[in-house]
């Protein structure tokens, strides 16, 4: 089976069916950061995201950038994430991310987010992220809405 084109290198993390790829915060310039991975479903049932948390955060959502005219805004996923069956979801800039809220410290390049992720059919799996240099991995379309 070939379905992976992407090189993602080696799974970060297995539970049941999934795997989780290329997780990675980059580097916030508030107490407000995005938490960016790819999940791998090679199963053959869809399973779900459905829950997130983080000693780093003291709120953890899934949040969804959405385009509206000129401007991008972030909405709430609501009733988790789906994880195609031999698919995958990613979470990448300018669509899903995790939005980690009230950050407990300041982030910088070289440290290490803890998170557990929690699937509604494979159970919780922990991963860890490191925080990267904002200019590579991209906040630049993070900006809030207020102007
Ligand atoms: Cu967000």
């Amino acid at each position: 089976m070939a379905m992976e084109t992407v090189d993602r290198g080696t799974a970060v993390a297995e539970v049941g069916h999934l795997a989780i790829y290329a997780p990675y915060v980059p580097a916030p310039p508030a107490d407000i950061a995005a938490l960016y991975f790819v999940v791998v479903n090679e199963g053959d049932e869809p399973d779900r995201l459905i829950g997130i948390s983080s000693a780093a955060a003291g709120m953890a959502m899934l949040h969804q950038s959405v385009t509206d005219g000129d401007t991008m805004r972030m909405t709430p996923v609501e009733g988790g994430l789906e994880t195609p069956p031999a698919g995958e979801v990613v979470l990448a800039q300018g669509g899903y991310h995790v939005m980690l809220m009230s950050l407990v410290e300041t982030l910088e390049v070289g440290d290490i987010v803890h998170a557990t992720l929690e699937f509604e059919i494979a159970g919780t799996v922990m991963i860890e992220a490191p925080v990267i240099d904002a200019a590579s991995g991209g906040m630049d379309n993070m900006a809030s809405d207020d102007q």
